[in-house]
């Protein structure tokens, strides 16, 4: 193996990009946010309302102190920040029995029963965390706000999902230009319950340990077409099971229009494939199922120009790294 770097530095020809090689690691990404972090854009719903900055900078400080391990702290959530989670909720779950994929509705009810998913009240993270651990060993940890692709990705090799704990701006319920927790916990958290494709979101995870930044951004853009805009086959229909479909009730329902342009999954293409971020996708990919998009994303990170190849040790979790490629 190549010289792996000590910092987070770019990737050169003699370096291999640093990268966490145990789960405590990722506490090093806790203070590294992109835009909108704590500081709100101008064209940010919520950018001219004080009281709004104030409150996400209280819900912020949680995620920049957390450290692996702990519990989640609760929030008490504000009766406008409910109001707006039941508007976003009431609306979603009108489409989800003839839009959702047939996971996402096999779920849905554990989630009321056992998370409190309901419309007048916010399920708390770590009351989320835990009941995903037991289903498929996945976890939430709070974060700030937008990560780097190579971080974000970097954590789902741990089985880690960054998730946000603030809520959008209450005068546009049914819009969020960044993630907020209507779009993890209900876009999601219930993808993440399921074992298929928990193995298929932490495969793209393991690619993305050490890729060079040219590669780090064909595996955003095929989590883009599929953990964030993906559709699946199944039987006669095809649903929604990107989490960016699952929580926005218009383009949840545009989706399975015939509007859109739809093509058979397959990474090589879809990881070159350009997109709009702030309109309604022109193109979505179908996956036949989570098993075969899990093998075709595996097949395709062999093609990826990294020296060695990585496996996760759940008991120790850690990192190994394989000499061999
Ligand atoms: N950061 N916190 C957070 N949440 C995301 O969903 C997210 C991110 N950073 C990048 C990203 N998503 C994707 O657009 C891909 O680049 C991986
Ligand atoms: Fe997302």
């Amino acid at each position: 193996v190549k010289a792996v770097s000590t910092k987070n530095t770019e990737a050169t020809d003699e370096q291999i990009p640093w990268f966490p090689r145990k789960k405590t690691d990722l506490d090093t990404f806790a203070d590294k946010v992109l835009e909108m972090g704590e500081e709100l854009q101008s064209d940010h719903p919520g950018a001219n309302d004080s009281v709004y900055r104030a409150r996400r900078k209280e819900i912020t400080e949680i995620a920049k102190t957390y450290r692996s391990g702990q519990p989640i702290p609760e929030i008490a959530y504000t009766e406008i920040e409910i109001k707006t989670w039941g508007t976003v909720f009431e609306n979603l779950v009108k489409l989800f029995p003839t839009h959702a994929c047939r996971e996402h509705q096999y779920i849905f009810p554990l989630l009321v029963e056992n998370c409190g998913y309901k419309a007048d009240s916010i399920p708390q993270l770590e009351t989320v965390s835990r009941f995903l651990k037991d289903c498929t060993g996945f976890t939430l940890r709070p974060v700030m706000g937008l990560l780097t692709s190579r971080d974000f990705l970097n954590g789902l090799a741990f089985r880690v999902f960054h998730s946000t704990q603030y809520i959008r701006h209450h005068s546009k319920p049914l819009y969020t230009p960044e993630p907020d927790v209507c779009h993890e916990l209900l876009g999601h958290v219930p993808l993440f319950c399921d074992p298929d494709f928990a193995d298929f979101s932490q495969e793209i995870g393991l690619a993305s340990l050490g890729a060079s930044d040219n590669d780090i951004e064909k595996l955003a853009t095929i989590y883009w077409f599929t953990v964030e805009f993906g559709l699946c086959q199944q039987g006669n229909e095809i649903r929604a099971y990107g989490a960016g479909l699952l929580s926005s009730y218009g383009e949840l329902e545009h989706s399975l229009t015939s509007e859109p342009e739809k093509r058979v999954f397959d990474p090589n293409k879809a990881a070159l494939q350009k997109y709009p971020i702030t309109r309604y996708q022109p193109i979505y990919y179908v996956a036949e199922s989570f098993k075969d998009a899990q093998a075709k994303v595996r097949e395709f990170a062999k093609t990826l120009n990294r020296p060695f190849s990585v496996k996760y040790n759940p008991y120790t979790e850690s990192i190994e790294v394989l000499d061999n490629k």
